[in-house]
């Protein structure tokens, strides 16, 4: 589904758009999905703004076994195949689903970090960024190219970037890109609905706030490469696999009922 130069494009970025994968009724899913997360959050959700921000950024996770919608997008559209086939993998196994919802004007940015410190895995994984909403450049993600193939970096909580997961000092810093953003390979879109940003689970990545009149409605999807094996955390991952731990043994393929094997099908 994707050609060899973007295959090898994001061995090299760790990051690439493919233009126009979602369909009309995948979208339409995904609205559909999207809104039965903000009626009813699990407890899981975040409000990821302060009080004072004019918009919102909410964030809510692990949601597709309870809304069909969802499941059906992250299991049965094109999205796994194509995840396969960028992490030059013969399968991809569903980690999990992310919601991530900027409100009109919303001015919280998402810090640069990256994803696979705050997770339960080992070995590659690629999440696959899916937008609703049309996203100007000045709204989109913003990616530093070849950061996957560097060293992990301590994960933070956006908001009062306290180190909740690995301990202060045992992993290198996120360095200030804004300071100096001439230094950094940095990328970015125009978004059309129907256009999808793949990433790799360690590529150091933001977004900033969203300065528009419209929403910005975003379904995130998590892969694993047939080569990503479980890990143990002494503190809460996140997402959080709750009794995982006494089902799956340090080191084991993530084979169990919460990642389902989404490609082949
Ligand atoms: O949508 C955003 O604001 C950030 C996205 C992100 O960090 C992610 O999907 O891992």
């Amino acid at each position: 589904m994707v050609s060899d130069d973007a295959v090898s494009a994001y061995a090299r970025d760790g990051v690439v758009v493919v233009r126009g994968l979602m369909t009309p009724s995948e979208i339409e899913l995904i609205t559909v999905g999207i809104g039965k997360v903000l009626a009813d959050h699990s407890p899981a959700s975040i409000v990821a703004s302060g009080p004072d921000d004019p918009g919102q950024f909410v964030e809510d996770f692990c949601r597709w076994a309870e809304i069909d919608e969802i499941g059906k997008v992250a299991l049965r559209s094109g999205v796994p195949r194509v995840a396969a086939e960028l992490m030059d993998s013969p399968t991809a196994r569903f980690y999990h689903d992310h919601i991530l919802v900027k409100e009109p004007q919303t001015k919280a940015p998402t810090p640069w970090h990256q994803d696979q410190p705050y997770y339960n895995v080992h070995g590659r994984g690629i999440s696959a960024w899916i937008p609703i909403d049309p996203v100007p450049k000045d709204g989109s993600p913003e990616f530093w190219a070849g950061s996957h193939l560097g060293p992990w970096r301590l994960p933070r909580s956006f908001l009062d970037r306290e180190a909740k997961w690995f301990p202060e000092g045992t992993l290198a810093e996120i360095p200030d890109i804004d300071a100096d953003r001439s230094r950094y390979d940095i990328r970015r879109w125009d978004l059309d609905v129907g256009d999808v940003i793949f990433f790799d689970f360690a590529t150091v990545h933001s977004a900033p706030g969203f300065p528009f009149d419209h929403r910005r409605r975003v379904l995130s999807l998590r892969y694993l490469s047939a080569d990503a094996r479980y890990t143990q955390r002494p503190w809460k991952t996140s997402p959080e696999f709750p009794g995982l731990s006494q089902e799956l043994a340090e080191g084991a393929e993530l084979d169990h009922p919460y990642f389902p094997l989404a490609w082949p099908r």
